[in-house]
C-alpha cells in the first residue's frame, strides 16, 4: 500500500462526514413528510398504495415495503422516453407508457415475501431500472395509518444505505475508466493519424452493473485526441457497430466534407466499413468528437469523447487568486441518457473516478455535456473560474461554483485548492446525484491534502 492509498483510508471517516453534511437538507426533505417517494394508503380498507414513478433509468422508490394483502401499484412515467413497469412474479404488466402516462396494477392478496418489478424495454433495467416489494407483517404502521404517507425506509436504513454507498466510493478498487489519451501514430508526411473503433461492449458503470455501451475504441468516453494548432490530422474511423454510423468533430473547425454529417457530407459509414476524416488543427479549441448518425441512440450509448487542439492560456489576472500555472487536467463527459444513463465520464458513483490534489495547486475541468439535459457542475468549496467557454477564452473569467452545462456546451475552469478535505463535485439536480439510498450517478470527490 503506497501513501496514497493510506490517507485515502484514513479519510474515510471524514468523506461520510463531509457526503452527510453535503446532502443532509436533502435527506431531511425525504424524510416522513415527503410525498413522492412514498409509500402510502388510500383508506384502511383498501390495503397498500404505493406511487412508483419511472424516469431515465431509475424506478422511484426502488424498494418499498408494504404489508401483506391487496397492494395496489400506481404507476407514472415522469421521464422522457418511453418506459413500462412488470411483476414478472404474478405475470402484471402494464403496457409501455409514454412521458406523462399512468396506469395502476393491482397485486392481489400479496404474502409475505419480495416481489421484483422492472422495466423490461431492452437494457432499461440494467441500466437500473428495477426495484423490490417487499411484504412484511405488521409493515410500516404508517401505511395504515390516516397520515397516507410514510418513508419506504427506516432512517436508520437511509442512514446505512448511504454511508455504505459512500464508502464504497473510499474502499473499493475501481475498474477502468475511459477517455485516456491516444497516441497517433506519425505518418510520413507528418499526419498526426489516430485509430478508432467503433463498437459495442460490456461497461461497468457502477460496482457489478454492467451495461451493453456503444464505444469507441471500447471505452466510454471516447479516448481523449489532442494535437497542436497546425498539426495534421487524420482520424480512420472502422464501424463494427450493428448499424451506421457517421463522426462529428463538435466545435473543430474542419472543411466542409469533414464534418461527419451523412447524407450532407458523406455517406453514412456502414457496418464493416472504414471512413478517413483528414483536416488541419487550424485554431486551437476544447472540442468534442461524437456520432452524427442515429445521434439520440448512439451518442448518449457511449459514442463521444475529448478533442483537444494546443494549450488553453492562463489569464494573467486570476495570479491575484494565486492562479499561475495548472497541476492537472481533466476532461469530465457528462451524460444522462441511453444505456450510459446519469454518469461523468462513463461512470455512476460510486464508480466514479476520485482526484487527488493538494493544497495550492490548480485543476484545469474541460466539462462537456454528451447528454440530453442541463448539468450544473458544482464543487464544494473552491470558487470555479471560468477561463472559456466552448473553447475560446474569455476576455474576463467569471467566478462560478456552480457552472450550467447544457448538452453540446463546453466549459474550461480552474479551481485554485486552498483547504484540505473531501470535497464533493456533483451535478447539482439532485435526483442526478442523490436520492434516500445514498449518492448515485453523476457524483465524485477531490481530495485535497
Ligand atoms: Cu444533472
Amino acid at each position: 500500500m503506497n501513501g496514497d492509498d493510506r490517507s485515502f483510508l484514513s479519510i474515510g471517516g471524514f468523506i461520510f462526514g463531509v457526503m452527510a453534511l453535503v446532502f443532509g437538507g436533502y435527506a431531511l426533505a425525504v424524510s416522513p413528510s415527503g410525498s413522492d417517494k412514498t409509500l402510502s394508503t388510500a383508506d384502511s380498507a383498501a390495503g397498500a398504495v404505493v406511487d412508483i414513478s419511472l424516469s431515465e433509468f431509475k424506478m422511484t422508490p426502488e424498494m418499498a415495503t408494504v404489508p401483506p394483502g391487496d397492494v395496489e401499484l400506481r404507476i407514472t412515467n415522469n421521464g422522457t422516453i418511453a418506459h413500462n413497469f412488470s411483476v414478472p412474479d404474478r405475470s402484471l404488466h402494464t403496457r409501455d407508457l409514454q412521458p406523462g402516462e399512468s396506469q395502476t396494477l393491482m397485486v392481489k392478496h400479496a404474502e409475505v415475501g419480495e416481489l421484483a418489478f422492472l422495466c423490461t424495454i431492452p437494457a432499461h433495467a440494467d441500466s437500473g431500472m428495477k426495484g423490490m416489494l417487499t411484504v412484511v407483517e405488521g409493515a410500516p404502521s404508517g401505511a395504515t395509518s390516516d397520515t397516507g404517507t410514510v418513508t419506504t425506509m427506516s432512517n436508520a436504513q437511509m442512514d446505512q444505505s448511504m454511508e455504505d454507498v459512500a464508502m464504497r466510493f473510499i474502499n473499493e478498487p475501481k475498474s477502468t475508466f475511459g477517455g485516456t489519451p491516444l497516441e497517433p501514430k506519425i505518418l510520413a508526411d507528418g499526419t498526426k493519424e489516430f485509430d478508432l473503433t467503433a463498437k459495442i461492449v460490456d461497461w461497468e458503470l457502477s460496482p457489478g452493473h454492467v451495461v451493453k455501451a456503444w464505444t469507441y475504441n471500447g471505452m466510454v468516453p471516447g479516448p481523449e485526441m489532442k494535437v497542436d494548432v497546425g498539426d495534421k490530422v487524420a482520424i480512420v474511423l472502422k464501424n463494427e457497430l450493428p448499424e451506421s454510423t457517421s463522426l462529428h468533430m463538435h466545435g473543430i473547425r474542419v472543411p466542409n466534407a469533414m464534418d461527419g454529417v451523412d447524407p450532407y457530407t458523406q455517406d453514412p459509414i456502414l457496418p464493416g466499413d472504414t471512413f478517413t476524416y483528414s483536416f488541419t488543427a487550424l485554431d486551437a479549441g476544447v472540442g468534442m468528437y461524437h456520432s452524427h448518425h442515429d445521434a439520440q441512440t448512439q451518442v448518449p450509448n457511449g459514442l463521444a469523447g475529448a478533442f483537444l487542439i494546443g494549450e488553453m492560456p492562463i489569464p494573467a489576472v486570476l495570479a491575484d487568486k494565486g492562479i499561475t500555472s495548472v497541476d492537472k487536467t481533466v476532461n469530465m463527459v457528462l451524460n444522462d441518457s441511453g444505456t450510459i444513463g446519469l454518469t461523468l465520464n462513463g461512470k455512476s458513483f460510486p464508480a466514479t473516478e476520485p482526484y487527488a490534489m493538494k493544497v495550492g495547486e490548480t485543476l484545469e475541468v474541460n466539462y462537456f455535456n454528451e447528454g440530453l439535459m442541463t448539468h450544473p457542475m458544482h464543487l464544494h468549496q473552491p470558487t470555479g473560474w471560468i477561463i472559456a467557454k466552448d473553447g475560446v477564452p474569455l476576455l474576463v473569467p467569471t467566478p462560478s461554483d456552480t457552472v450550467a452545462v447544457a448538452p453540446g456546451e463546453r466549459y474550461t475552469v480552474l479551481y485554485h485548492f486552498v483547504d484540505p478535505g473531501v470535497w464533493a463535485w456533483h451535478c447539482h439536480i439532485l435526483n442526478h446525484a442523490e436520492g434516500p439510498a445514498g449518492m448515485f450517478g453523476m457524483v465524485t470527490a477531490i481530495i485535497v491534502s
